[in-house]
């Protein structure tokens, strides 16, 4: 019988590369299938989204006094359900639990890895057929093995994150993960139920010719900001241009998007939220790793989100990420 030798599933591609290293124990590869996992079971759920009653809000505002949706409550609860019962995940933060949650059992308080998650981020487009997404960040703790994690474990900077992704729940579901070693996209195929490598080595191109920003909150700007986003608009075919604006309002797509064509993904402070609206641990930080495994770059204005020291879970920053020479000049404006 001939095999399809080109066929890579993620498992498969994960622990290919774990073959590469001698000393690696599979944890890591374990902790991606198990995101996988829930993924799937998050895809089943939204594309049947208008047909059952799991649309519209749950009624609760979540930590950060947003509406709560269905399917958000939905995907945290599969997230944390895997990861929970995994062998490779000693706790999990995430955008709709208050404190982190630290699992305590004989066999997470053995493993090396805690992970953090958006589960539904764009949850505002969920109820309109937008494409949303889930966003994930990996740590390996720095609390002593074979104790509880500790918040500590949580609350690194992002340059010390062993892997970073997400999934976009859109024409087609993808896992996008990065490592050290780079950045491969992988589709769901759903004849056979698996993330087959499909966008193997992503690079991020240079440039671009893509600005996504919310231009509704344009006077909240700071003056460089609304500087850079007018010299987007004068570009011309003489220098780069004519350069085209694309907002979904779904950081992943938005992102997504950009990272594969090139362009620039702007969320300012405002006037009213100087910190913006992102939050660190879970929506930059894991986008921020990737897009720099991937050649692009990611701040917060003044300085690389990756090097950004968080003090709490929750905490939200100003977010600039893409195409390197966009990115430079950006940083460039006056
Ligand atoms: P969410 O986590 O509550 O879904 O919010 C995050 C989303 C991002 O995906 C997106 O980039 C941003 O909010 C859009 O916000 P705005 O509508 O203010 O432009
Ligand atoms: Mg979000």
């Amino acid at each position: 019988m001939k095999i399809n030798r080109k066929i890579q599933t993620l498992d498969e591609f994960t622990i290919q590369q774990m073959r590469d290293f001698t000393n690696a124990t599979g944890e890591l590869a374990g902790l991606l299938r198990d995101i996988g996992l829930a993924a799937k079971r998050v895809h089943v759920e939204v594309n049947k989204a208008g047909l059952v009653d799991i649309l519209g809000d749950a009624g609760t505002m979540n930590v950060q006094g947003e509406e709560v949706k269905k399917l958000d409550i939905f995907a945290n609860n599969q997230f944390m359900g895997v990861l929970r019962h995994g062998i490779s995940c000693a706790g999990i933060g995430s955008e709709e639990m208050d404190d982190v949650e630290i699992f305590n059992d004989e066999i997470s308080n053995k493993s090396k890895y805690v992970c953090l998650f958006d589960p539904l981020d764009g949850s505002s487009n969920i109820d309109v057929n937008v494409s949303i997404g889930t966003i994930f960040s990996i740590f390996r703790r720095v609390s002593e093995l074979g104790k509880p994690a500790t918040e500590e474990d949580f609350l690194q900077q992002g340059s010390k994150q062993v892997a970073a992704g997400y999934v976009i729940y859109g024409s087609s579901t993808m896992l996008v993960y990065a490592t050290k070693r780079g950045v491969n996209g992988f589709t769901l195929d759903q004849s056979i139920g698996e993330f087959t490598l499909s966008h193997p080595d992503i690079t991020c191109p240079d440039s671009g010719k893509i600005y996504s920003v919310n231009h509704g909150n344009f006077f909240q700007y700071d003056e460089k900001i609304q500087n850079y986003i007018t010299t987007c608009q004068k570009k011309t075919k003489d220098n780069g241009g004519p350069y085209t604006q694309r907002y979904i309002g779904s950081m992943v797509a938005d992102v997504h998007r950009n990272l594969i064509k090139g362009g620039i993904f702007m969320y300012p402070g405002t006037l009213d939220k100087p910190n913006g609206k992102l939050r660190l641990l879970y929506e930059c930080n894991p986008f921020a790793y990737i897009m720099e495994m991937a050649g692009g770059l990611a701040t917060n204005g003044t300085m690389r989100i990756l090097d950004i020291q968080p003090t709490e879970v929750h905490q939200r920053t100003p977010l600039f990420i893409g195409s390197k020479r966009m990115m430079e000049e950006l940083n460039n404006t006056k």
